[in-house]
């Protein structure tokens, strides 16, 4: 069954505290990254792990293989399970997440394809071919792949045969959820349920879906 993960972009303590416990139910996983742990501070991380759900940190890192080593041990010992990473960096630096990250028994995703319209200009097409090839190559557990874009996520689920695919794009950006989720492992929705009226009812209808 598709995993369905929520991307908490909220920006204080408390909205997160609130639409995390209200949702966690119907989720399979919580992404964090940039606005919330700017807002909150890394210590937002402990306080969202007591839900006992896996953390995901989007913290896209995209540094020196060094760099990438030292974030990535910042956010394991913060109390995440998995962290994502940029892959056009090449594959020293995604080496350098993924070792890590498996030394803390988590797991190292690579973006290989953004969803927004602007991740077509440098991003797609053979290069996000290339960067879905070297993850598999540097033993990343799977990759980052547009819902916007369901027709590359086939693409990219033929280089990447069963590493998982986690993708966002649902909702906000425009990707249908009936479409994507049989494509993919794990379904990454943000704005839609967190903005929803009802946070909580708008992660159970994406429960459904996903099945
Ligand atoms: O559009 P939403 O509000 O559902 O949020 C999507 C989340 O996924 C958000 O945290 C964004 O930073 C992240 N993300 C993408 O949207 C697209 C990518 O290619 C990679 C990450």
């Amino acid at each position: 069954m598709t995993e369905l993960i929520l991307a908490l972009d909220v920006l204080t303590r408390e909205e997160a505290v609130y639409i995390a416990d209200k949702t966690a139910p119907y989720l399979d996983a919580i992404k964090i990254g940039y606005p919330l742990v700017l807002g909150a501070g890394m210590k937002i991380v402990h306080e969202i792990a007591g839900l006992g759900l896996p953390l995901i940190a989007d913290f896209k890192v995209a540094d020196i293989p060094n760099t990438n080593k030292l974030i990535t041990e910042h956010a394991f010992q913060a109390g995440f399970s998995a962290i994502i990473a940029q892959g056009f960096t090449g594959s020293d630096s995604v080496e350098a997440c993924v070792e890590t990250a498996h030394d803390y028994g988590g797991s190292c995703y690579v973006v290989s394809e953004m969803s927004h319209p602007g991740a077509l200009e440098f991003l797609s097409g053979e290069n996000a071919a290339r960067i879905a090839k070297m993850a598999v190559e540097c033993g990343a557990d799977g990759i980052i792949a547009p819902a916007t874009r369901p027709e590359r996520v086939k693409a990219l689920r033929e280089i990447i045969g069963s590493k998982k695919i986690l993708s966002p794009g649902v909702g906000a950006q425009g990707g249908d959820a009936k479409e994507i989720a049989p494509l993919i492992d794990g379904m990454i929705v943000g704005r839609s349920i967190y903005n929803a009226e009802d946070p909580a009812k708008a992660a159970e209808e994406y429960s459904f879906i996903r099945r």
